[in-house]
């Protein structure tokens, strides 16, 4: 029997690599977009090396909002399934990037959905989504929360919401969204404050003098572990009863919280580190964010296991090995 191909746009990202590996892992053919890689093919994406897949995933150079060059894609390896995960997935670049960030999200969703309604296209099709769309949660946000974005890329995501879910109704396209709240891994960088925390902790331990900047400390989010999100997606995707889904743990921590607990992990007191940085703060911040899971456990099965702590210390743990 032939191998089942899936398309994964943004497959260099550290969603794209983790979901290419698991695809992999199910026998499945990966083709993915990148705009890095060069038309020699020469040029290497660093989480696929860290996953060692480098050589197992196809990955093309294409421009995602161009008509044409997903449309050659999709008639060329007619994919069982697509997954958009492509972005400029940085709020805090959305301020400074406006138009990029919608670009590369309003743009691209609908160029996908075009191609798919113009070519007939009936496989499956994800789409990304962000608990952004919601702006400040008041209680755990189901998919009916009401939704107050507050960035340029929270506006864009919920245009693409919107998109999909016309594109499903007007058309009948397989195509769904998972609204992701944010979830964490190794392959995350360091525009990320997980990410940065745990790099500039470890920076502490080697020199009592170094100081973390961060911004707002009091913020909450749902932090959970981009692995385990990985099969939400592909339940959702899968699913005989399509439709857009809330993931998340359904557990806020503040940040100051996460920070406390990388240090004491390393014997540190993270009060002797952190220095507020008002240009950290920003306009249009989201001062808690969390989702519900009860309607993805409902329906699919699925829920987040890994709590905060375990998520802390595979994200040390990770850091130490690689600088060994
Ligand atoms: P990353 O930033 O790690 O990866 C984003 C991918 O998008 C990269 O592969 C990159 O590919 C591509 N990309 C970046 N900028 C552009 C652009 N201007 N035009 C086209 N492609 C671009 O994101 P994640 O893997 O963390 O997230 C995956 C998706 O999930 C994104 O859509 C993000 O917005 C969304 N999301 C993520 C959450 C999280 O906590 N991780 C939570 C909620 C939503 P290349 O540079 O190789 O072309
Ligand atoms: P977020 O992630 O904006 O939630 O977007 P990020 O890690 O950038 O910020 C989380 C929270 O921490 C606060 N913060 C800082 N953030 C950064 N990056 N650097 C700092 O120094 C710092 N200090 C405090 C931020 O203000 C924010 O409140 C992620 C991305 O993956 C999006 O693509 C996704 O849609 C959302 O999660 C859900």
């Amino acid at each position: 029997m032939s191998k089942k191909i899936s398309l994964v746009l943004g497959c260099s990202g550290q969603d794209g690599a983790l979901l290419s590996l698991s695809l992999l892992k199910q026998n499945h053919e990966v083709v993915g977009t990148s705009r890095k890689i060069e038309k020699d093919k020469l040029s290497k994406i660093i989480n696929h090396s860290i996953l060692g897949i480098d050589k197992d995933i196809r990955v093309v150079n294409c421009d995602i909002t161009n008509f044409d060059e997903i449309s050659n894609l999709i008639e060329k390896y007619k994919p069982s399934e697509v997954y958009n995960l492509a972005a400029q997935s940085s709020v805090g670049k959305s301020f400074e990037y406006p138009q990029e960030t919608l670009k590369s999200i309003v743009n691209v969703t609908l160029n996908l959905l075009e191609v798919s309604r113009q070519v007939g296209y009936n496989g499956n099709l994800f789409f990304a989504g962000s608990s952004e769309v919601f702006g400040d949660t008041k209680s755990k946000a189901t998919i009916e929360h009401k939704q107050k974005p507050v960035s340029p890329y929270g506006i864009a995501k919920q245009t693409s919401l919107n998109l999909v879910k016309s594109y499903r109704e007007l058309y009948n396209l397989n195509c769904i969204t998972g609204i992701l709240f944010n979830h964490e891994s190794p392959l995350r960088s360091k525009n990320f404050v997980t990410q940065k925390i745990i790099t500039e902790a470890l920076l502490c331990r080697k020199n009592k003098l170094h100081k973390l900047r961060l911004g707002n400390l009091n913020i909450e989010r749902d932090w959970g572990w981009a692995e385990e999100f990985i099969d939400g997606f592909q339940l959702m995707n899968r699913s005989v009863n399509l439709k857009d889904q809330i993931v998340c743990t359904g557990r806020p921590t503040k940040l100051k919280k996460f920070v406390s607990i990388v240090f004491q992990k390393l014997n540190l007191n993270w009060r002797d580190h952190v220095v507020l940085e008002p240009n950290f703060f920003r306009k249009g911040e989201i001062k808690k964010s969390y989702g519900d899971p009860w309607q993805m456990k409902n329906d699919l099965n699925w829920e987040a296991k890994v709590n905060l702590e375990t998520i802390i210390e595979k994200l040390i743990e990770f850091k130490i090995n690689s600088c060994k």
